[in-house]
């Protein structure tokens, strides 16, 4: 997400750092090549100028910070005004002090709408609520059972009868007390465009609704034009804020950068994939260190702690500690990153990673391979690889798939992990083979 963007960053601050003090004219440039950046990533272009002003301002007037090499101090700033741009602190939703708190999504087809209906509902139900999601799209004939189908793999019931949406809320809503739900979800119907009918149809299920959150559910990839989408919406019914899908598609980040300032609605959640967990809270300051190459640990850290078995983690690490870590651990602890999602989108979260790195394409067969290899040995050999001979490594490679060769690579790039573990265990600090910049 944001690649395009990010690397014009990259490469702007790479000039940049190359430099000593910064002259009025250096920071001219630097505001120049911004500006360019971000009228090419598709942001609003009173958003650029507004964003543009402010830097400037407040590198001219150079907080100088000792710390700070110029460039530093830039980057900085730049980091702070993109993270007001984004919306500043991070979004949440309106509940109501009586429950159930009803949130009603809408958008165009194709928006992502329902699956976010669905998203939405699995972090809610994860975190506690009893949730009811209710199919008030009634013009796709096949929208209900979508829903139905996302509700019973995330373990929540769906509500929905006949053909009219507003008496589907008031039924949705009696339900609702009958189940004792904390929260209602309601997916509603879109059309290709915005046109007089739906915005009627979405004022008249609003009415019977009462929404304490009314969320626009617009498409990253189209830019610009999410920006009037949201504007029109916001002029027809009314919104409380925005939920930004398919961030995962969205090279430039136009949309992302636009919405609040032009609107004024926060993003509140962003999508980042097509599967139920690819949803998270919008977090303007991670969103732009991730925009800035910064990396976003935090967000790495949140899915690791969702994937990861605590018991297991303590267990690896006193191993770790004493260096004994064996193929069993490196096995388990492979299978445990890759719950965490795919790996493409987990590298582009860690800070300074080289953009070659950031970019390469992750060889998830390759790993497939290493567990296989993994797999087809006895568990003997898994804790004590020297016991590998010729005849154990051909057995090895016939049992995986793979042949005698890849097993050798993958235990020799083991001891090279488990000497740099035991420089660890030794309190060293590892002597890692990181490629240069
Ligand atoms: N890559 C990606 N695809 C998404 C995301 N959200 C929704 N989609 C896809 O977009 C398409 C339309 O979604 P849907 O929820 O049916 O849209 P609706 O018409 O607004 O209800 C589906 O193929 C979804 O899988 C997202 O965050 N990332
Ligand atoms: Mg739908």
């Amino acid at each position: 997400m944001f690649e395009a963007l990010s690397d014009r960053f990259d490469g702007i601050f790479t000039r940049l750092r190359s430099r000593g003090r910064l002259s009025e004219r250096d920071i001219d440039e630097v505001a120049r090549e911004i500006r360019i950046a971000l009228l090419e990533a598709d942001v609003n272009v009173a958003v650029v100028k507004s964003f543009i002003a402010r830097v400037k301002e407040r590198a001219q007037g150079a907080e100088v910070a000792k710390s700070l090499s110029p460039a530093q101090q830039v980057i900085k700033i730049v980091h702070e005004e993109l993270v007001t741009t984004l919306g500043g602190a991070t979004g949440k939703l309106t509940m109501s002090p009586k429950p159930p708190t009803v949130v009603m999504l809408a958008g165009l087809q194709g928006s992502g709408k329902t699956t976010a209906a669905g998203k939405l509902a699995r972090l809610l139900h994860s975190d506690g609520g009893r949730v009811l999601l209710v199919g008030a799209d009634l013009q796709r004939p096949a929208a209900v059972e979508q829903l139905r189908v996302l509700g019973e793999r995330v373990g929540v019931p769906v509500y929905s009868e006949g053909r009219d949406p507003v008496k589907v809320v008031k039924g949705a809503l009696r339900e609702a007390d009958r189940l004792d739900a904390t929260v209602v979800i309601v997916d509603t119907a879109g059309r290709l465009q915005i046109d007089a009918d739906l915005m009627d149809e979405l004022r008249r299920v609003g009415k019977a609704a009462q929404p304490h959150d009314s969320l626009l559910v617009v498409d990253a990839m189209t830019g610009q034009e999410a920006v009037s989408v949201a504007e029109a919406f916001d002029d027809a019914v009314g919104l409380d804020g925005v939920i930004l899908t398919k961030i995962d598609g969205d090279a430039r980040g136009g949309a992302a950068l636009s919405v609040k300032e032009v609107v004024g609605k926060p993003i509140l959640f962003a999508g980042t994939g097509e599967k139920l967990e690819d949803f998270e809270p919008f977090h303007p300051d991670r969103m732009a260190s991730r925009i800035l190459g910064m990396g976003d640990v935090l967000t790495l850290i949140e899915k690791a702690e969702e994937a990861f078995d605590r018991e297991e983690v303590e267990e690896a690490e006193a191993k770790l500690r004493k260096g004994e870590l064996t193929l069993e651990d490196f096995l388990q602890q492979m299978r445990q990153v890759r719950k965490m999602g795919p790996l493409q989108s987990l590298v582009g979260m860690l800070p300074g990673m080289p953009k070659e790195l950031r970019d390469a394409e992750v060889d998830e067969g390759e790993l497939g391979k290493v567990e296989a290899i993994i797999c087809s040995m006895t568990p003997d050999e898994r804790r004590q690889p020297s016991l590998i001979n010729g005849s154990r490594r051909l057995r090895i490679a016939r049992g995986s798939g793979t042949t005698t060769q890849d097993v050798n690579a993958l235990l020799k790039q083991f001891k090279m992990v488990q000497q740099m573990m035991r420089q660890v265990a030794r309190g060293k600090r590892p002597q890692l083979p990181l490629p240069g910049r």
